[in-house]
């Protein structure tokens, strides 16, 4: 007999909103904590800018930084919105709205300082401890990112990271006092924040200065510092369930589906070929703990050797992930024509050609909720394995009128998102929740702008950290309590 067919939002599913702790927290230097990527980046504004992010720094600047030469600079992810000391009302708000779940990262460096460290400083980890109770006080589901974009510079200055094998212990390390001390009370899990972001943005992805590496062995570096993630995200999971065997590891991936631009063959296996590189590869390596054919063929065609040591295939395979995690932002357009490449369209972090059936945030990004759908079942179809959307947002330039924020354009976001992923799960697509990026106004990662707003929750500060840090209610607010309420029925 063939299971019933979904007529809308499981009964458990987990409504409610994700978040950084470099793009939150602030108290950067508080508690033991050491520096991270995140705290040596600064903002820089836009007409400044020469790309579409900030999301790199040469070894240059970072020596300036580490030697206190830029401290002139603005850096907002030092300071975040001051959650490290207003968590307990910031999530009183969030239980308002009646979250399900809410997801936090940990920042590795409030843990271990500097990353190699043997023993955990245990004012981080009475932190999150804490954190993570109020957030079960608020009745909510705690759901917990290793690896958010906050390498340990330590790490970077001894052996630029990832790209260095010693860094799969220290990882190991931080995941088990992480386990030890939360796991008792966290069931969900996931390894690294997209893990795909590597490919694209090497020090954000994976605390490795670039240029530390010759020109020519720089996409090798990537994919060696890449091994080393499975293998430690592995050694991880193993440690998870020596400790909780019923929690679950899920892998995070920013999903953004490349669609062909036009119905050419060449243009459709280019798309193909794209979301196998940019992310399929990904999901498939947690899923088998195998190296698809298709990248093993593209190393071979660029010469890429990867140092894989006795042993790391198989406790990669023993320890394969137990749920699929995505952020989904935007889709993109590839194609072979040369002259509708020059269209390129800012995105998050891959960039692709603008397609004409779709409009784009401030920001430039894609808005295309039916590639949600698109991206839900291409997934399902290819892993059968249950999916958590884990960040889906909107950045916007928010007014405060008075004490209100008109966010029309933010709930039709959502709205149009919830509805299309709604049709995903009466596809048949098992869905185990929704996490809108984010509940409150925060940091944005590839720009450092604060104005660059994603949350329910306006926070009075802008791009300088300056303002009263008072939090608001936008119209969202309302609106998304009024959908948790209904479980996704009342999208209006
Ligand atoms: C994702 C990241 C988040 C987040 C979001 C929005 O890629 O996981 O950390 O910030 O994108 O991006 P941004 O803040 O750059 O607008």
């Amino acid at each position: 007999m063939s299971k019933k067919l979904p007529t809308g939002f499981p009964e458990n599913f987990l409504w409610g909103s994700a978040t950084a702790a470099n793009q939150l927290e602030g108290a950067y230097n508080v508690g033991g904590k050491g520096l991270s990527s995140a705290d040596v980046i600064p903002y820089i504004s836009k007409e400044n800018r020469t790309k579409d992010n900030n999301m790199e720094i040469s070894s240059q600047t970072l020596a300036k930084v580490l030697k206190g030469e830029l401290d002139n600079e603005n850096y907002p992810k030092r300071y975040g919105i001051d959650f490290y000391h207003t968590y307990d009302s910031d999530l009183a708000l969030m239980e308002e709205m009646g979250y399900k779940a809410f997801r936090i990262s940990i920042a590795w460096s409030r843990i271990f300082p500097q990353g190699d460290e043997l023993e955990p400083n245990e004012e981080g980890l009475k932190f999150y401890d804490d954190l993570v109770n109020s957030i079960i006080a608020h009745g909510m589901e705690p759901v917990i990112t290793l690896s958010h974009y906050e390498t340990p510079v330590g790490l970077t200055e001894k052996w630029n990271a990832w790209v260095d094998r010693r860094t799969i212990a220290c990882f190991e390390r931080f995941a088990r006092a992480c386990f030890e001390r939360l796991a008792d009370r966290v069931k969900y899990w996931l390894n690294f924040n997209e893990i795909n972001v590597v490919l694209h943005s090497p020090f954000t992805g994976g605390g490795i200065v670039i240029d530390r590496v010759p020109e020519d062995k720089r996409e090798q570096a990537v994919y060696q510092a890449l091994h080393h993630e499975y293998v430690a995200s592995a050694l991880a999971a193993k440690a998870l369930h020596e400790i909780r065997p019923d929690a679950l590891m899920g892998c995070m991936l920013a999903r953004s589906p490349a669609y062909p631009l036009r119905a050419d063959p060449a243009d459709i296996l280019l798309a193909q070929q794209f979301d196998n590189i940019n992310n399929l590869q990904f999901i498939d390596i947690f899923t088998t703990g195998e190296y698809p054919a298709f990248l093993r063929r593209m190393w071979k065609d660029k010469g890429i050797k990867i140092d894989i040591q006795y042993g790391d295939m198989e406790v990669m395979k023993l320890n394969p992930i137990q749920y699929i995690s995505i952020s989904y932002y935007m889709s993109y357009c590839v194609t072979t024509d040369e002259e509708a490449n020059k269209n390129k369209q800012a995105g998050n972090i891959v960039q692709g050609v603008k397609n004409p059936y779709v409009k784009a945030s401030d920001w430039g990004w894609a808005i295309d909720p039916l590639g949600l759908r698109v991206a839900l079942t291409g997934l399902w179809d290819r892993y059968h394995l249950p999916i958590f959307i884990v960040e889906n947002g909107l950045g916007a330039y928010d007014k405060l009128e008075g004490d209100k924020i008109h966010d029309d354009y933010r709930i039709n976001y959502h709205r149009d998102h919830i509805a299309a992923m709604k049709e995903a799960i009466k596809d048949g697509v098992e869905v185990m929740g929704y996490l809108t990026w984010s509940g409150i106004d925060l940091v944005s990662m590839s720009t450092s702008e604060m104005s660059k707003r994603y949350g329910f929750i306006y926070v009075d500060l802008d791009d300088y950290c300056k303002g009263s840090g008072k939090r608001y209610k936008k119209d969202s607010f309302y609106w998304y309590q009024k959908v948790i309420k209904s479980n996704g029925e009342d999208l209006a």
